[in-house]
């Protein structure tokens, strides 16, 4: 790692983003319809960066929503990363450290800033990490159907499209049946996994056993975040791998879980784990423990889907990621548009994340955008 400077931070501006979804996105914990996404732009006296903070706009998936990571940012974040020049992005974990959680918005932060300064110094996020791949496995994540009939509709569209697995989102009453029609219908090769974001309790123990005899890859947090014995117990009754989203806040919560036995798969998301840097922790605590993993997603715009795929260039992530392409989102993405290619992403090679909005695409999706910080003559 260079110690070049990422230069002086001259300007923080706080854009938000409205992009409608092809579909609406339906979840155990809600329906989206469009992506309401923040990003943090920073111009410094050496180049440009560009983060895009996951949050949603209600605290459904975890404690963070859209506008209170925008206020914790301006608020909290931005005066410590400002106050003294940083030296190197490897530092403004421990300038943000004192800040009790908001992974979200820390990762948004931390984002633009590492994008500015691999600019500044003309290396990609991707070598950045020693990522080796130039091409990621994608899957894709079907959100919840009423009708069986729009559900094998939608497989066989993905499933046409090249993608190299299938993510079901389940939830109580809408489990076995949707798993059953999928492998009754396009049989026992297809990869299929399910994710439940914390449906289940303890007590359906019994229940999610019934998916044993359907050959999943992985179901994703059947349990609450904080039941990581729950999910160890869980482990020891049912024979689908378990794999662990929300539950993974850090890479010593990631070591801890595995060592208790409550997953033996992580689905890594730099948002949730406060940013790039701790998801590379994350991949090199799993890989050091044998333990797969596989890049999440949430339904983000072509700048966090960038940086997502230099991510998933890692060599411990063994499983297709949620990094589908573009148009699995989007009628028109914020950025040239990832295309899918034999089931694959392209990882960007250029300068930082690789990817810009482009101006017309952020012309028409703006909604809000305010200078948050500029640095004052000295
Ligand atoms: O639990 O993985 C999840 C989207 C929003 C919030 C949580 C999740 C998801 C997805 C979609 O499953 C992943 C994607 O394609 O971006
Ligand atoms: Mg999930």
């Amino acid at each position: 790692m260079s110690n070049e400077p990422a230069g002086v931070i001259e300007l923080i501006e706080l854009v938000r983003v409205e992009i409608p979804l092809v579909r609406p996105f339906r979840t155990s914990f809600g329906t989206d319809t469009v992506r309401d996404a923040l990003l943090v732009h920073v111009v410094t006296s050496a180049a440009e960066g560009w983060g895009e903070c996951v949050a949603d706009r209600a605290p459904l998936y975890s404690s963070e929503w859209v506008d209170g990571a925008a206020e914790v940012i301006e608020r909290f974040l931005i005066p410590r990363v400002v106050d003294e020049p940083l030296a190197d992005v490897e530092a403004v974990g421990s300038r943000l450290a004192d800040v009790e959680g908001h992974p979200m918005a820390k990762g948004a932060l931390e984002m633009a800033l590492l994008d500015a300064q691999l600019r500044a110094q003309s290396m990609s996020l991707a070598a950045y990490f020693g990522a080796e791949r130039t091409r990621v496995d994608c899957g894709v994540s079907i959100g919840i159907q009423d009708d069986t009939g729009a559900l094998l509709e939608l497989v066989a569209e993905y499933l046409d499209a090249g993608y190299r697995r299938i993510k079901l989102k389940i939830e109580p009453d809408h489990d076995v049946a949707p798993v059953r029609a999928v492998r009754e219908h396009f049989g026992a090769d297809v990869a299929l996994q399910v994710d439940a974001n914390a449906a289940y309790t303890r007590a359906d123990g019994p229940t999610l056993a019934a998916l044993d005899p359907f050959g999943l890859l992985l179901i994703e947090q059947p349990l609450a975040p904080d039941d990581i014995v729950g999910h160890a117990r869980l482990a020891r009754e049912i024979r689908t791998p378990i794999c662990l989203d929300e539950s993974i806040t850090s890479a010593r919560g990631a070591a801890d879980a595995i060592e208790l036995g409550a997953c033996s798969i992580v689905n890594i998301k730099a948002g949730r784990v406060g940013g790039y840097l701790e998801a590379r922790r994350v991949h090199d605590v799993c890989v050091a423990r044998g333990v797969p993993v596989w890049c999440g997603g949430m339904l983000e715009t072509g700048l966090g889907r960038a940086a997502n795929v230099a991510l998933a260039a890692l060599p411990g992530f063994t499983l297709p990621g949620d990094t589908s392409a573009s148009r699995r989102y989007f009628e028109r993405d914020l950025t040239e548009p990832f295309v899918l290619d034999d089931g694959t992403l392209t990882v960007p090679l250029g300068p930082g994340i690789g990817v810009t909005p482009l101006p017309d695409a952020l012309a028409d999706f703006t909604t809000a955008r305010r200078v948050v910080h500029r640095r004052s003559a000295r």
